[in-house]
């Protein structure tokens, strides 16, 4: 009596706390890969299926990709490099885009990501299982499966354990001795399976691509621990008349880093398991727990819900639009964060474009790194959704990047520092790949790297910005050494570049020199190098190189469709609805365009907003909630999340639905999958509820009307400020926030606010850390009046705080402070 007393007020605490159920449920069984659930602890995923006469988990390692050290660096491109910018300037974009073709490629275009391929879990008579259920729980990343035969209940756990370094499958029957089921593997890849002592061993060969060989191979061991009787065969382990049995899979490969592949698998996957095995399941399962919540706990929203949240999942997707169901735009936005946490910690690879998810040796676009947005999105919640350490595993990337990437500067260009274009692997190769047309883009370094910067702007952390600033200052220096003076224009551009996988009509191509986006992004380096460099204590002729080249940088443009321009000509076609947006880098992530202090500017990124339309593919979607989120109307960017939340049953079936975007699993359809989607929307909600970029904290900025009642716990603003907020009616009740760094709190809010220690404004906020960029005037077309924005009043307060300080606000109903 007393345990179920206790049961139930664990559950009621549960529900306090929480307020809603973060599970995604099913009926039945996946039927497909983006039906099947997925979960992770950054060094394996796994995806189950939930089958009964056959469970499928299917297998990833996330160093496990083709080829093995390479570069792809051309060096004849640093000979055609002068006759290609001619072109260029000459306006003869075709001719440049051919010599690019001739010159500056390799045959290498990037090695692909890769599968271990599936365990198979037979269970002979299990066809007839009634009473089905499976879920994914965000609240402690396990998975059940549960069903009955024969008056027997069968029901299955699994968890990528953090705490182990292996994944844990326990089975149970209710009845004794009633568990029965083989174990087997399947890849679509070269493997050798065998049964060694009391092991299941896997070996899978790696694969040769483009002329690289294969230098990793993975290898997997299996251990079964269990009442029941194991049986050995020659592929197949066997668990004959059990009650329960606990599955243990360890999986690695050989590789070190970029350069070395002398891991000794073998020895790394059976340590792991020894490990693993000695600890009791429950102690296991408690202290994956443990760790996992220690990140994913930090951030709770609730949003209305309604009979219909209680549905299964894809039910809930599909009926999304009818608007009763709130909360399940919570649980996309938690999914975000149990997305990255799977597949993101320190000591591992970043999130490729699947995550570490993906069944396929041949994954769309070799599931790689895409640098011209969407690994950038893959990080855009790291920060804001309090799981900074998620981002560590990119900052690592982009020390190696900086070393591969000064190789390519000087072997392609002849410049200084270093360079990464549209793409990059576990290799970490920095060449151009997939031909002039979307490859010529020497700008992903210099994007990924400001993530450096971001990370600094939200933590403060200055022993940080130290060891990383050389990092940022190499994308510096790679613009001070390659920018070239515009010979009609005479402001400094790159070139040959282009606005990523965009041109105009009369463009013939995309090869162009000095676009919005190549600027926005060549101001954010040297620019925040700047900042970094007077934080640090670099030498003044330094600084001074850098504030010479930023003035010398074109200024944004405002053309004749009062749209912001995406290239140096007005040419813009205002029905173009192209998924990349580039040139509003500027507005989102980027704090380029100020709804204050450049209005009209702000206004002309709206209007190209408009133009660009709110349907487009699922990272573009993502995209589209932030740039809404910015550009504070909550309402618009409401109608991009119901773009978004569309059901897509499957790939097979996007014809008939060709407007899906989220498939059952919730995962996101470019299509096909693409995990930047669900990254974008989780860091798209979050900057609906707060931004802190334009000299002010501004709390719930862009509030849907739909999402009228609800309360968010644990987001970051930049500053190192923890903000909890309550709204009702669609504003703000009150706020509690926690200083960790201490500094002035400018706080910006559409109502007017009481509480402890706060002022009015007044001027400049001092905070530099949530300051917005010093960009030049921008240009306005000729005979062109430029619009203004509505924008709502806004009240501003400071509070001085103290480092680990809490300050709590409310609303002040007769604009009085206390
Ligand atoms: C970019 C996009 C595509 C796709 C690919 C992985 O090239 O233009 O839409 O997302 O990356």
């Amino acid at each position: 009596m007393k345990r179920i007393t206790i049961a139930i007020l664990l559950l009621l605490l549960n529900i306090a706390l929480w307020g809603q159920n973060l599970k995604l449920w099913y009926s039945r069984p996946a039927q497909n890969w983006t039906e099947a659930l997925p979960l992770g602890n950054s060094r394996l995923g796994v995806m189950v299926f939930g089958g009964t006469a056959r469970e499928e988990l299917q297998l990833n390692e996330e160093t496990f990709w083709a080829g093995g050290p390479y570069d792809n660096n051309n060096p004849n491109g640093k000979k055609a490099i002068e006759t290609v910018r001619s072109l260029i300037f000459h306006g003869q974009g075709k001719e440049a885009q051919k010599v690019i073709d001739e010159n500056f490629f390799t045959q290498q275009h990037g090695m692909s990501y890769l599968t271990l391929g599936s365990f198979f879990l037979n269970f002979p008579g299990h066809e007839r299982a009634t009473n089905y259920y499976r879920d994914l729980n965000l609240e402690n990343a396990t998975t059940t499966v549960s069903y009955q035969v024969d008056s027997v209940n069968y029901t299955r756990t699994a968890f990528a354990s953090f705490a182990d370094r292996v994944i844990i499958v326990r089975l149970k029957a209710d009845k004794k001795r009633k568990l029965n089921f083989s174990l087997s593997h399947s890849s679509p890849m070269q493997v050798q399976t065998a049964v060694k002592g009391n092991k299941f061993i896997v070996t899978c060969n790696g694969v040769e691509q483009e002329g690289v060989p294969a230098a990793l191979k993975a290898v997997c061991q299996i251990q079964i621990k269990s009442d029941g009787c194991i049986k050995k065969m020659k592929d197949e382990l066997a668990v004959k008349n059990a009650t329960e049995a606990v599955i243990y899979i360890s999986a690695a490969t050989n590789f070190v880093n970029y350069r070395q592949t002398n891991a000794n698998a073998e020895k790394c996957v059976a340590s792991f398991l020894k490990a693993a095995l000695r600890t009791p399941v429950e102690q296991a399962l408690a202290n994956h727990i443990k760790a996992y919540q220690k990140q994913f706990g930090r951030v709770s929203l609730q949003l209305p819900s309604s009979e219909m949240s209680k549905a299964e999942t894809h039910i809930r997707v599909q009926n999304f639009k009818n608007g009763q169901d709130q909360a399940l735009a919570a649980l996309l936005f938690q999914y975000g964060r149990y997305l990255l946490i799977s597949s993101s910690q320190p000591g591992g690879q970043p999130a490729t474009l699947q995550g570490i998810w993906n069944n396929s040796p041949h994954a769309p676009w070799d599931s790689k790194y895409t640098i011209n947005i969407n690994t950038e999105m893959n990080y855009w919640p790291a920060e804001v959704t309090n799981l900074s350490e998620s981002h560590e595993p990119l900052f690592k990337m982009l020390e190696d990047l900086s070393v591969t990437g000064h190789e390519t500067a000087e072997t392609l260009y002849g410049a200084k520092g270093w360079v990464a274009h549209h793409n990059t692997d576990l290799w970490r190769a920095c060449g151009p790949v997939d031909g002039a047309y979307f490859g010529m883009w020497p700008n992903g370094g210099a994007w990924l790297a400001q993530h450096l910067w971001q990370h600094y702007l939200f933590t403060g952390d200055k022993h940080f910005l130290k060891q990383y600033y050389p990092v940022l200052k190499g994308t510096a220096d790679f613009f001070l050494s390659h920018l070239v003076e515009h010979p009609e224009y005479h402001w400094m551009v790159t070139v040959p570049s282009m606005s990523p996988e965009h041109g105009y009509a009369g463009l013939n191509g995309t090869i162009t020199a000095g676009c919005t986006m190549d600027n926005q992004i060549a101001f954010d380096a040297l620019y925040n190098t700047l900042l970094a460099s007077q934080i640090v204590g670099e030498n003044r002729s330094y600084q001074d190189s850098l504030q010479n080249m930023i003035k010398r940088l074109p200024p944004m443009q405002i053309g004749r469709y009062n749209q912001l321009q995406e290239w140096l000509v007005d040419a813009d076609d205002p029905k173009d609805d192209h998924r990349h947006i580039s040139h509003l880098y500027g507005l989102y992530p980027s704090n380029q365009i100020s709804p204050t202090r450049h209005p009209a500017l702000f206004q002309a990124a709206k209007q190209t907003l408009l133009q660009r339309g709110d349907m487009a593919t699922g990272w573009s979607i993502g995209w589209k909630i932030n740039f809404w989120a910015r550009a504070l109307d909550g309402n618009h960017a409401y109608n991009i999340i119901e773009n978004m939340l569309n059901l897509l049953p499957s790939d097979a079936l996007s014809k008939e639905y060709p407007d899906g975007r989220t498939y059952p699993n919730l995962f996101d359809a470019h299509p096909p999958f693409q995990i930047d989607g669900n990254f974008g929307y989780t860091a798209g909600v979050a900057e609906m509820l707060l931004q802190s970029y334009d000299g002010a904290v501004h709390l719930l900025p862009a509030l849907p009307d739909a999402w009228s009642k609800g309360s968010v716990k644990g987001l970051i603003a930049r500053g190192g400020f923890v903000v909890d907020m309550e709204w009702d009616g669609a504003q703000l009740v009150k706020a509690s926030i926690h200083s960790r760094i201490g500094g002035i709190l400018r706080i910006r809010s559409y109502v007017p606010l009481k509480g402890k220690n706060l002022k009015e404004a007044h001027g400049e906020c001092p905070n530099p850390l949530y300051a917005p960029a010093d960009i030049r005037e921008p240009l306005v077309a000729k005979n062109l009046k430029p619009q203004l924005p509505l924008i709502y009043r806004t009240y501003e307060y400071d509070i001085e705080t103290q480092p680990g300080g809490d300050y709590e606000l409310e609303v002040s109903l007769n604009g009085v402070m206390q």
